[in-house]
């Protein structure tokens, strides 16, 4: 594609207007660079506008879920609660937008459909889904790990009478379950949330289920004043904790292995975490997703659990995993275990029962035909690589990504961030860096300052064209695989994997080295000129 005649030209192109994007937008905004955003939705929020499904909520502390890039904001914000519900951070994120006058910069409802760099004009033309396009020097990613949503391929489903929704594209109105007969596909962390809610209102919703999970109770609570009160007087401290850590939130270090201590210490341990709610046992020994046997006291820990709390045997032992604890994202729930108590629901294990279609009035198993209502599709997400390959995007010679990735069997970046053979493209938070295994604020945070300054960089030196070399993008993905391979998250059919998405080539891409580590890499490597890059002056001065 070599357009002449675009409608705008800007400094900067974004993608998204979630986390990422509108700080993006602030960042490059405040140095003086002409930025747009495109966004798909109407409205600002990115993951928090679209799932907004009964019981959506988020599962790191709301206190380390924000951002932390301008005090005053962290000040005059305030959090209700320990894990905040998905219309309070939406509001969280509208008020972030109004408070910086971001939504001039913001054009809504336009999809990019492909991104092509052009390397005569070393610009990038962006073509957008109402008919026209624009130009950017730098073009930048904040789509989310997690925004294309998978709807997996049920026959029939055409002609089902009744309602159906997708947990990560639900609809902006009131959905009712009085009185009617819903199902629900899907247990993972969008299923657990929705499923006790659901539960109180529908007459039955009967669950199915293909992999039980493990989750722990998240004990929320609305916060104390003097709480926040602290909170708010300790920014720096609490700021330094956020960036400094490990996963992107204060939390204690585990020294020690789960195999080292006394059954009654371990015992005791993963009690307290229990009792207190949150991520406690996914963090308590250093060697719960290392090592087989560390990892089988968690996951024991939690079977028993299932067992005291579900109190009929054959659908506590329905709900019991066997897959290595966490290597699925670990699920904070409220009273996930308990509404299999209820007598208005019920269970399904679709891997012994399959779903054969869905039919015109409900779901047909190899067993049983489930009358339903309402159908709710828990069904996740294409993750890490899917938002991206939904554009067509294309670097130099007119490779695109997906060609480049090899369909995803090679799916390789540097530093999660960057290219070789696509000259001025960031991701934020892509494939290869800590991204969903962290929290996301926290290293969207990371990655907009970095590229923020990187691209500040190119301005003061006068470069036109900055872009990842193949050696490093080759050395950094190997050092990904090979950290990921020491631990047990490799083993386990994921969205991590890519194994939930049929076809799909198995890659593990997210970066386990730990955020802190991770920043300091970054660092590292912006202070040695941007070691691993290929920086090409500008033969006239760079304004852009
Ligand atoms: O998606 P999932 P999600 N037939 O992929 C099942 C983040 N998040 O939307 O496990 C039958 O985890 C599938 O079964 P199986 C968080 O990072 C965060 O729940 O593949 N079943 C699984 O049970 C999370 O990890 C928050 O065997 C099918 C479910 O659908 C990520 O988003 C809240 C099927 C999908 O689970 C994704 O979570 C929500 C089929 N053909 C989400 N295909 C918080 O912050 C899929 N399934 C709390």
């Amino acid at each position: 594609m070599h357009l002449t005649n675009y409608n705008e030209s800007f400094d900067a192109v974004v993608i998204g207007a979630g986390f990422s994007g509108l700080y993006m937008l602030y960042r490059l905004r405040e140095a003086g660079f002409s930025t747009r955003v495109y966004e798909a939705a109407d409205g600002v929020g990115g993951t928090w506008y679209w799932n907004r499904y009964p019981g959506a909520r988020c599962d790191s502390e709301s206190i380390y879920y924000n951002y932390t890039f301008s005090e005053e904001l962290y000040r005059e914000w305030t959090w209700s609660s320990r894990y905040p519900e998905q219309p309070e951070i939406l509001r969280y994120l509208n008020f972030v937008a109004d408070k910086f006058d971001l939504r001039p910069d913001i054009q809504f409802e336009t999809r990019v459909n492909a991104a092509h760099y052009d390397e005569e004009t070393k610009r990038w033309q962006i073509e957008l889904n109402d008919g026209t396009s624009v130009s950017a020097k730098y073009f930048i990613t904040g789509v989310g790990c997690l925004s294309a949503s998978n709807l997996p391929k049920f026959n029939g489903l055409e002609n089902f009478k009744g309602e159906w929704y997708h947990t990560g594209h639900w609809p902006h109105h009131k959905v009712d379950f009085t009185g009617k007969r819903v199902g629900i596909i899907g247990t993972g962390s969008s299923g657990v949330q929705a499923i006790p809610v659901i539960a109180r209102e529908a007459e039955h919703l009967t669950v199915f289920q293909r992999t039980p999970q493990y989750s722990a109770p998240a004990r929320n609570h609305p916060y104390d004043l003097e709480y926040i009160k602290r909170s708010k007087e300790n920014f720096l401290e609490i700021k330094k904790q956020m960036r400094e850590s490990q996963g992107g939130q204060p939390v204690e270090v585990p020294t020690k292995s789960a195999l080292e201590v006394t059954s009654e210490e371990r015992q005791q341990k993963f009690e307290e975490a229990w009792q207190t709610g949150g991520q406690g046992i996914f963090t308590s020994y250093y060697d719960i997703t290392v090592d087989p046997k560390a990892n089988e006291t968690a996951s024991e820990f939690i079977r028993s659990k299932i067992g005291e709390i579900v109190k009929k045997p054959e659908v506590a032992e329905k709900l019991k995993p066997t897959y290595y604890y966490g290597t699925k994202r670990p699920i904070i729930d409220t009273d996930y275990y308990e509404t299999f108590n209820r007598d208005n629901v019920s269970l399904v294990d679709v891997r012994t029962n399959r779903i054969e279609e869905i039919t015109d009035n409900g779901l047909q198993t190899t067993e049983a035909e489930y009358e339903l209502d309402v159908l709710v599709f828990a069904t996740g997400f294409d993750g890490m690589t899917g938002p991206l390959l939904k554009i067509d995007i294309r670097g130099k010679d007119g490779v695109s990504l997906k060609e480049k990735w090899k369909g995803g069997e090679d799916t390789r970046t540097y530093l999660g961030v960057a290219n070789a053979g696509f000259p001025n493209f960031f991701m934020i938070t892509g494939p290869e860096s800590p991204s969903v295994l962290s929290n996301m604020p926290v290293s969207i945070e990371q990655h907009v300052e970095w590229i923020g300054d990187c691209i500040e960089y190119m301005r003061e030196n006068n470069i036109d064209t900055i872009e990842a070399k193949v050696d490093a993008e080759e050395a950094w993905s190997k050092h990904c695989r090979e950290v990921a391979e020491a631990t047990l998250f490799t083993k386990t059919d994921s969205w991590y994997t890519g194994a939930n998405i049929p076809g799909k080539p198995r890659r593990f891409l997210i970066y386990l080295g730990g955020g802190g580590a991770y920043r300091q890499k970054c660092a590292e490597i912006a202070a040695n000129g941007y070691e691993g890059f290929s920086l090409e002056a500008a033969s006239e001065p760079v304004t852009g």
